[in-house]
Parts: C-alpha cells; structure tokens; sequence
C-alpha cells in the first residue's frame, strides 16, 4: 500500500535525481570560484572567500548524502519508481544539517564585507544564536512532516511557527547590517551590487519556509506525492544556490571593487 501511495513516475524520480546532482556540482565548482578569486581582494576582505569556501564544502557533502538518500530509498519496479523494501526512507534531514553549518556562516560573511563599526561582535552573536536556532526547531518540524511516518501536523506546524519567529530575527538583523554597510560605502561604486543584496538575500531564504510548507498541499488534496516532491527539491535546490553561490558571488565582487578603490593591486 505504501508503495503506491509514494510511487513515483520515471520522469519525476529523474527529475529530481537530476536536480540533486545540479546542486552539488554548483558547490564543487564554486569552490573554485572563491579559492581563485580570493587574492583579489584585501586581507580585511579575505575571510568573505573563505567562509564562501566552507559553505560550498559542508554543502558538497551534505547534498551529496542527500542525492544518495534519494537514490537509495527507491527502486524500479518495471514501470514506476517504488519505495525499496527496507531501504533507508527518503529524508531531507542532510538538508538541515547543512543548514546548520551554513547558515551561521553565511550570515557572519557578510560582515567581514560591509563596515558596521564597533556593532560587529554584537551581530555575529545575534546571527549566530537566531541562525542556529531557526535550524534546530525547523529540524525537529521536518520530522513531523505531513506524508513522513510520524506525521502530526500540529508539532510540525508548532516548531515551524517556533522556527520563523527566529528567521524574523534573522531578516531584522540582515536588513540593518545591508543598511548602515551600504550607508558606510557611500560614493563607492560596490554600493549597487552591495544593497542589491537585500532583496536577493530576501527572496532565496524565504523559499526555505516555502518548501517546508509544500508538502501541506497532500493534505489540502491540491496535489499529489509526486508533484510535491519534485516541486520541494527544485525549491530548495533554487534556494540553495542562490543564498549561498549568488550571494557569495555578490560579496566577493563588492570586495574586489572596493579593495581597488582603496588602491589595491594583486600582486
Ligand atoms: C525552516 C522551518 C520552517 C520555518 C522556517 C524555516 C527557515 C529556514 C531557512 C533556511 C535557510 C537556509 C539557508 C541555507 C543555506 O545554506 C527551518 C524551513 C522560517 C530560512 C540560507
């Protein structure tokens, strides 16, 4: 019985393989990127590159364990893709870890690019406690996710309700940080690409929640397993790369920018 509920069609199980493959090689190769590219910034900047150099890593990995927990929880059965008899089930539970390193990571990098003066100590506390906790009460919702085994859509609404009150304190923090940095760069050319963070940054982690409230579309009859798997992965696929390539991109040419304006030359 559970096999056809969760069975899946041949394209949609590709799909997905395909987009969980996409993910970790944007990672492998962005690890490229931001080695490459480091020298060409400031010492003061550098460390922006090397925390872009730890999130592509723990996300290699991680969305590397994820693609095998898809591949393995399956198995073709002649004309659909079926859960595999005691096989592991499919969990994005890689995902949150990843999160876990990455999101305090990302949110501390940003401070090593835009100047917010005798606050900095203040904000990596604040994104550091909000960062992991968001992650940490997310994780134990995911669990409770309508579709899993142990789905209780009252925890896992609770601990999703828990989760964003500390992604409000996150978005609050961001948006200050963006400001007063970009306040602080006034005249500075890197101000365009600096403040087009904002919104960037906005939109790829509000796809985050977006993804964890898909699979309530099951249980509202508005679609079935299949497309809200795919739709989920591709999600947070999209988001993935954006909160953490994209914007790590971002940083690293408004640092070149304002390092050459402060009269630097690689050498
Ligand atoms: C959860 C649980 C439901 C409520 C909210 C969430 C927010 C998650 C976010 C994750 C961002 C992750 C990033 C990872 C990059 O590596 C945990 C899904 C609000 C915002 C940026």
């Amino acid at each position: 019985m559970m096999t056809d509920i969760f069975g899946i069609s041949v394209e949609a199980y590709e799909v997905v393989s395909h987009i969980l493959t996409l993910g970790y090689a944007a990672m492998a190769a962005s690890i490229f990127y931001f080695i490459l590219t480091k020298n060409s910034n400031m010492p003061k900047y550098r460390m922006s590159s090397v925390l872009s150099v730890v999130v592509m890593t723990s996300a290699l990995l991680l969305l590397y364990a994820q693609k095998q927990s898809w591949s393995s929880a399956y198995t073709f059965n002649g004309t659909a893709y079926v859960l595999r008899e005691g096989a592991e089930l499919f969990t994005n539970g890689y995902r949150y870890l990843n999160w876990m390193i990455d999101v305090p990571m990302l949110l501390l990098q940003i401070l090593f690019v835009a100047n917010v003066g005798t606050a900095r100590n203040k904000y990596m506390t604040q994104f550091s406690v909000s960062g992991v906790l968001m992650i940490v009460t997310g994780y134990i919702g995911q669990f409770y996710e309508p579709g899993r085994l142990a789905e209780n859509i009252t925890l896992w609404l609770v601990w999703g309700f828990i989760s964003t009150v500390f992604f409000v304190w996150v978005l609050i923090l961001i948006t200050r940080v963006i400001r007063t940095g970009s306040a602080n760069m006034k005249g500075s050319k890197a101000t365009g690409v600096f403040r087009a963070i904002l919104p960037v940054f906005y939109i790829s982690w509000f796809l985050y929640p977006g993804a964890y409230l898909m699979p309530y579309l099951l249980n509202l009859g508005l679609a079935n397993y299949e497309f809200t798997i795919v739709a989920q992965q591709l999600t947070y696929t999209v988001a993935d790369i954006v909160s953490k390539v994209v914007y790590g991109v971002m940083l690293n040419v408004a640092s070149t920018i304002l390092s050459e304006e402060e009269g630097f030359v690689e050498s």
